[in-house]
């Protein structure tokens, strides 16, 4: 049986706006668990049949990105261990946590659907910034393509423009779009949710909201035709913020995570 591997990563130190995404994984969590029904009658999957192993929250080094992944990627080595079978799933935390996962995994690909393209070289005098982390994961010479964007430095379109990294405004996304611009990524793939690539409209708490976003439908649509068509590694949903269990990001990161795992249980099974 296909095992789902649950990290949370509760860390935030270099959130420019709004601090809080350490919150997250107890939002997101708490959403899931007290809000939503564990059937999901689209796809007739119950979360409650599946294995899904919550590991609880790796240790992190307040206000030290490094450290925290240093840490991140010792709990999950300690707590994954079959990568060829089983799905990994990061609850952030700031978005640079989803350098851990990655780095550990080393999937081919890494799709990420955010409002900003953090592909800064460096932020506020750190390379760890969460405005850095998809530079950094490219870095590691894997495959980037960036949904929903809709705010850029000029040397972050510098960047994507010199390394012929694909991206779609959220303004102009569609699946059809999307499709086209994923359907040739090599696999395994990584799939990385910044919460704030919603329209502000779901999303109130996050570190850096916007308004202008995706709506729910066009993320879980384009989330289900790459785990319809490609082995998927694992994924994160990140930046979700705030301290109010029944925040607007809450419940739309646990319903989020709830159709995720649902889609991941419906196609990644063989
Ligand atoms: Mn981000």
């Amino acid at each position: 049986m296909k095992k789902y591997i649950v990290v949370g990563i509760p860390f935030d130190a270099t959130t420019s706006f709004m601090p809080s995404a350490r919150f997250g994984p107890t939002l997101i969590r708490h959403a899931l668990k007290y809000l939503l029904e564990s059937y999901v009658f689209e796809y007739d999957v119950d979360l409650a049949d599946m294995e899904l192993i919550d590991t609880g929250d790796s240790e992190i080094v307040a206000g030290d990105p490094i450290g925290t992944i240093e840490r991140s990627v010792r709990h999950i080595r300690e707590n994954f261990d079959d990568p060829e079978n089983d799905i990994l799933i990061v609850l952030g935390g700031e978005h640079t946590v989803s350098y851990a996962a990655v780095n550990f995994l080393r999937p081919r690909s890494f799709v990420v659907f955010d409002t900003h393209f953090d592909l800064c070289d460096e932020y506020q005098g750190t390379k760890w910034s969460h405005a850095c982390v998809t530079r950094r994961v490219h870095e590691l010479g894997i495959d980037v393509v960036m949904a929903g964007v809709r705010s850029a430095m000029k040397q972050e379109l510098d960047y994507a423009k010199n390394n012929k990294i694909p991206w779609i405004h959220s303004r102009e996304f569609s699946l059809e779009k999307f499709t086209k611009t994923v359907e040739k990524l090599s696999e395994p793939v990584y799939i990385s949710i910044d919460i704030d690539v919603f329209d502000l409209g779901l999303v109130g708490d996050a570190g850096t909201p916007e308004p202008g976003g995706l709506n729910f439908w066009q993320v879980v649509e384009a989330v289900e035709w790459i785990l319809c068509n490609k082995k998927v590694v694992g994924f994160d949903i990140v930046e979700v913020a705030g301290t109010d269990l029944s925040s607007k990001s809450a419940i739309t990161g646990g319903k989020l995570l709830k159709y995720l795992l649902a889609l991941c249980e419906k196609y990644q099974l063989s």
